[in-house]
C-alpha cells in the first residue's frame, strides 16, 4: 500500500520534524528523555549499561533521518544499486563508528562527562556484532563503510544469526567454546515485521503446459519457512549517505504453526515445527576457510540468497522497466561462493515466474553477477552433493544442469580436440557420489571474478581456474587487491595517532583519500615529530599491557618488543612456526650466562584467535602456545626478556586494543595460501612493522612500503610444489634448530609430550606440508635481524612512519572504487 499524506497536511510534519542534537546541551538532553522514557529508568537507577542504551538511541535517532533520506533519494533518482551477499559481517562495535562518521564524538565525550560517565567505559558496554569468522568477514564489514562513505547506493544482504562466532575461553591451556548470544539489546537493528518473505524447500516438480503450449516447471509441495528482514543502518564518513544492511531472520511460515496439533495436546511438538524454522538462522558456522558440506548450511544459503533476489526483484519490478534493464539497474557481488545459488534463483525466477526465454534469461543473470574468490585452499573450495541439492531443490537442480548441459556445448565447440577439458570444467563432478562444484558454477553464471591481492589473482588464473581463463579469454578474470576502513582502524582504534596525522596532514581529510598520508614522509627526519610518534606508540603498548595484565594477571614490560600474531587458528598460517621460533629463542636464552641475557632484546610474544571447535590440530597449537606461557612466564632465568601471552577471545573490539600497541607483527602463511590478509594492512597502518612471507597482500604491501621497511623470508610460491614433492620422496630434514626443538617438547618440557606428538610428527614425519622446516632457518634468522634493527630506535621509528606515509593504497575506498568502476559499473549518488 502506498501511503502519503495529503498535501495540506505536508508543512506539519515538515515544521515538526526531529532535528538532531547540534551540541552537547541538547545530546544530553536527548541521553536523559531516553533513559527516562525510552528505558524507563531515572538518574538514580542508571548504570553503564542503561547510559550506553540511551547514547546509543540518541545517535541511533540521528542515523535514522539520513538513512530514510539516502533511501529515499536512491528511489526516486532509481539509481542502480550494488548488492553485496555475503554470509558473514564482521561488524564489532557500531556505537563509536556511529559517533565518528557523523563527526559527534566530542560533543558525546563532554556530554557523557557532564553526566557523570566515562565515553570509554560507555563505549565498551556494547556486544561485538560477530557475524563472521575471520578476514573475510570483516572485508564485508570495511566494504559497508567505504561504499557508504563513498556514497554508492549500496545494500549489504546476509543472515541475522542468532549467535555470532562463539566466545572463547582458555582454561587450563585449552580453547572452549561458549555461544555468543549478542541480541538481549541491539538497539542497531529495526525489525520489518511487515517484509517478509516466504522460502520453499524439498518437494517436487512438475511439468505442465501453459496456454502458448508452453512446456513449464512447476516446484511444488515442500515445507516453507518465512524470512523476516532486520535492517541496520550504515552509515557513511562525513556525508549524511547511511545505507542499508539488511539481514534475514527465519521463523515458521504462519500457516505452520500447527493449531490442530495445539488444540490436540500436542504443544510440544507444534512449537518444535517452530523451532525447526527458526533453526536455520540460528548459529554461525564457525569454521575459516572449510567447507564440512551440512545440510542445514546449504539451507542458511538457499534461505537467504532466495529472501534476498525477492527482494532484490521486488524493487525493481516497482521501476516499471523491461527486464532487459535488470543488469542497469542491479549489481550483484558474490562474496565467495557462499551466495552462488543466487544465480540458479534468478534464472528460475526469470524462467518459471517471468516467463522469459532461456537465452534472454541467462544474459541477463550472468550481465548481473560478480564473484569475488578468497581462497586456493581445496579444503575451503565448496561442493554440494547432487543427491542434498536434488532432494533440497529439486528444480534448481534441473537448472544447474541445464547451465551445466549450454555451457559444455559451447565448450566442446570451442575446445573439440581436448575430450578431458569436458570433465574438467564441469559443473558437475563425476564423483561418487556426484558433486555440484559452487566456484565452476560462480564463474559460468558471473561476467566477471576477481581474486583479492594480485598474487592470489595470478594463482587462480593458473592454476585452479586455469582451463576457465582458456575458455573465456583472460578479461573476464581481474584482481582487485583488498583493503580495510582507515576510519575504524586508525581514526577510531588509534586516536591520538590520528590526530598527530591529521595535525602534519592538513586535518581529517586524509581519511577520505588515504594517500594523503604521503604528506608525513616529509617528517621522517623530524626528531620531534620522531618522539611525540614514539610516545603514542608506547601509550597503545601501556594500554595493551594494562589489559593483559587485568585479564591474565601478568605483568609485561612495555618497553618490550611487542612481537603479536592474531588471526584465525590454522596450520597454513602458521602459528606453530611461531611458537616453535619461541622455544628456540627461550633455548637459547637458557643457555647463554648472565651477562650474555643482558645483552638480549626482551621480547613480548602476543598470541591470540579462534580455532574452528572441530579442528583438532588447531587446538594442538594453542594448547602447545599455552603450555610454552606458563613455562616460560615464571621461569627466573629469562625475566623480562621473554614473555608469552595468549589473549583470549580474540574479536574486532580486541583488535582495535592491539594492533595500535604492536611493533611487529607476524604474517608468516606458507607462501601461495593466504590470499591476501587484512590485519598485515592494519598493522603497518598503525606504525607497526611486518615479518612475513612473500605471500597474499604482503607482495604489495612491500612494493608500496619499500623492501627495507618489512622482514621478508622464507620460500617462494613458486618453489612450493617442488618442496612438497620432495618432502614425499623422503628427501627432507629437519635442521638442528628445530630439532632442539621438538626435543624439547617430547620430553615434556612444556607438559605430557603425548598432547604434542601429532604438531611435531606433522613437520617431522608426515610430509610437512605447510613446510615449516623448509621456513624455520630463514624465519629465526630474520627474527634475529628484527632483534638488531629493534635496539635502534631511532631508525626503528622512521621506518614506521615511512611505512604508514606509504600506505593510502590499502585503503577500502580505492578498492571499493574498483570495484564500482570495473565490476559493477555504478556511480556514486550526489548528496
Ligand atoms: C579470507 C582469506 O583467507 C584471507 O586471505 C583474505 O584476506 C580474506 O578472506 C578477505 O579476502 N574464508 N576466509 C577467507 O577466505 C575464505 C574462503
Amino acid at each position: 500500500v502506498e501511503a502519503s499524506i495529503p498535501e495540506p497536511q505536508r508543512e506539519a510534519w515538515t515544521k515538526n520534524q526531529f532535528e538532531s542534537f547540534k551540541d552537547q546541551g541538547e545530546f544530553e538532553k536527548e541521553v536523559v528523555r531516553h533513559v527516562e522514557t525510552t528505558l524507563a529508568r531515572s538518574m538514580f537507577n542508571c548504570d553503564e549499561t542503561a547510559a550506553y542504551s540511551a547514547t546509543a538511541l540518541a545517535f541511533r535517532d540521528r542515523l535514522i533521518k539520513d538513512w530514510n533520506k539516502t533511501q529515499q533519494r536512491q528511489t526516486f533518482t532509481d539509481s542502480k544499486r550494488i548488492y553485496y551477499l555475503s554470509l558473514e559481517f564482521l561488524m564489532g562495535r557500531a556505537l563509536d563508528n556511529a559517533m565518528l562518521n557523523v563527526k559527534g564524538k566530542d560533543i558525546a565525550k563532554g556530554g557523557l562527562n557532564e553526566l557523570g560517565f566515562r565515553i570509554e567505559d560507555i563505549i565498551s558496554q556494547e556486544n561485538d556484532a560477530a557475524l563472521g569468522n575471520g578476514g573475510l568477514g570483516r572485508l564485508a564489514a570495511c566494504f559497508l563503510d567505504s561504499m557508504a562513505s563513498l556514497n554508492y547506493p549500496a545494500w549489504g544482504y546476509g543472515l541475522r544469526y542468532r549467535y555470532g562466532i562463539f566466545k572463547q575461553e582458555i582454561i587450563d591451556g585449552y580453547q572452549v567454546e561458549v555461544p555468543d548470544y549478542w541480541l538481549d539489546f541491539n538497539p542497531w537493528e529495526f525489525p520489518r515485521h511487515d517484509v517478509t518473505v516466504d522460502i520453499q524447500f524439498y518437494g517436487h516438480v512438475r511439468k505442465s503446459q501453459d496456454e502458448n503450449g508452453k512446456t513449464v516447471a512447476n516446484w511444488e509441495g515442500g515445507e516453507v519457512v518465512t524470512a523476516v528482514a532486520y535492517d541496520m543502518p550504515i552509515p557513511g564518513y562525513d556525508t549524511p549517505s547511511t545505507n542499508n544492511l539488511r539481514l534475514w531472520s527465519s521463523k515458521a511460515a504462519s500457516g505452520e504453526f500447527d493449531f490442530q496439533k495445539f488444540n490436540n495436546g500436542e504443544y510440544e511438538s507444534s512449537v518444535a515445527d517452530q523451532q525447526r524454522a527458526e533453526t536455520i538462522s540460528a548459529v554461525l558456522y564457525p569454521n575459516d576457510n572449510l567447507e564440512r558440506g551440512k545440510e542445514l548450511r546449504l539451507k542458511q544459503q538457499y534461505f537467504w540468497v532466495a529472501a534476498s533476489l525477492y527482494d532484490i526483484v521486488r524493487r525493481f519490478k516497482k521501476s516499471k522497466r523491461p527486464w532487459s534493464e535488470f543488469p542497469d539497474q542491479v549489481a550483484i557481488q558474490l562474496n565467495d561462493t557462499h551466495p552462488t545459488l543466487a544465480v540458479v534463483e534468478l534464472q528460475r525466477i526469470l524462467l518459471d515466474k517471468e516467463g522469459l526465454e532461456w537465452d534472454e534469461a541467462w544474459n541477463i543473470v550472468t550481465a548481473t553477477f560478480g564473484y569475488t574468490n578468497h581462497t586456493v585452499l581445496p579444503e575451503a573450495l565448496e561442493k554440494w552433493p547432487v543427491g542434498l541439492v536434488q532432494h533440497l531443490l529439486p528444480r534448481h537442480l534441473q537448472i544447474i544442469y541445464d547451465i551445466n548441459l549450454f555451457f559444455l556445448q559451447s565448450v566442446e565447440k570451442k575446445f573439440p580436440e581436448d575430450r578431458d577439458m569436458l570433465s574438467r570444467v564441469s559443473i558437475i563432478e563425476e564423483s561418487q557420489p556426484k558433486m555440484v562444484r559452487m566456484a565452476y558454477l560462480a564463474i559460468v553464471g558471473s561476467h566477471k571474478v576477481n581474486g583479492v591481492a594480485e598474487l592470489h589473482s595470478d594463482l587462480i588464473q593458473t592454476t585452479i581456474f586455469k582451463d576457465f581463463v582458456k575458455i573465456y579469454g583472460a578479461d573476464k578474470f581481474t584482481n582487485v587487491t583488498n583493503g580495510i576502513t582507515p576510519r575504524r582502524w586508525l581514526h577510531q582504534a588509534n586516536p591520538r595517532l590520528s590526530e598527530l596525522i591529521a595535525s602534519k596532514t592538513g586535518g581529517y581529510d586524509y581519511l577520505k583519500d588515504l594517500t594523503t598520508l604521503n604528506k608525513l614522509e616529509q617528517y621522517v627526519d623530524d626528531k620531534d615529530f620522531r618522539k611525540e610518534w614514539a610516545e603514542i606508540k608506547y601509550a597503545n603498548k601501556v594500554r595493551l599491557a594494562k589489559y593483559i595484565k587485568s585479564t591474565l594477571d601478568i605483568t609485561v614490560n612495555p618497553a618490550a618488543l611487542f612481537d603479536v600474531q592474531v588471526k584465525r587458528i590454522h596450520e597454513y598460517k602458521r602459528q606453530q612456526l611461531n611458537i616453535f621460533g619461541v622455544i628456540y629463542r627461550y633455548l637459547q636464552l637458557k643457555e647463554m650466562s648472565p651477562e650474555e641475557r643482558k645483552k638480549q632484546a626482551p621480547r613480548v610474544s602476543i598470541f591470540g584467535g579462534k580455532a574452528a571447535p572441530g579442528y583438532w590440530m588447531a587446538k594442538q597449537i594453542i594448547h602447545l602456545i599455552n603450555n610454552v606461557g606458563s613455562v616460560v612466564n615464571k621461569d627466573p632465568d629469562v625475566g623480562d626478556l621473554l614473555k608469552v601471552i595468549y589473549l583470549e577471545d580474540y574479536n574486532v573490539s580486541k583488535a582495535e586494543i592491539i594492533i595500535p600497541a604492536s611493533d611487529l607483527s607476524e604474517h608468516i602463511s606458507t607462501a601461495g595460501t593466504e590470499a591476501s590478509g587484512t590485519s598485515n594492512m592494519k598493522f603497518v597502518l598503525n606504525g607497526g612493522l611486518i615479518i612475513g612471507t612473500c605471500d597474499g597482500a604482503n607482495i604489495e604491501i612491500t612494493r608500496e612500503i619499500g623492501q627495507d621497511n618489512i622482514f621478508l623470508f622464507g620460500t617462494l610460491s613458486e618453489d612450493v610444489e617442488d618442496l612438497r614433492h620432495n618432502h614425499t620422496y623422503g628427501k627432507h630434514s629437519v635442521d638442528s634448530g628445530l630439532q632442539k626443538v621438538f626435543e624439547a617438547i617430547t620430553t615434556g618440557k612444556f607438559g605430557d609430550a603425548n598432547d604434542f606428538g601429532a604438531l611435531v610428527s606433522a613437520v617431522r614425519d608426515h610430509g610437512d606440508y605447510y613446510l615449516v622446516s623448509d621456513d624455520f632457518q630463514s624465519y629465526v634468522d630474520t627474527q634475529k635481524m628484527v632483534d638488531e634493527e629493534y635496539k635502534n630506535q631511532e631508525e626503528w621509528v622512521s621506518k614506521c612512519i615511512r611505512s604508514v606515509a606509504r600506505m593510502g593504497f590499502f585503503s577500502s575506498d580505492r578498492c571499493i572504487n574498483e570495484y564500482a568502476e570495473e565490476i559493477w559499473n555504478i556511480e556514486p549518488l550526489a548528496v
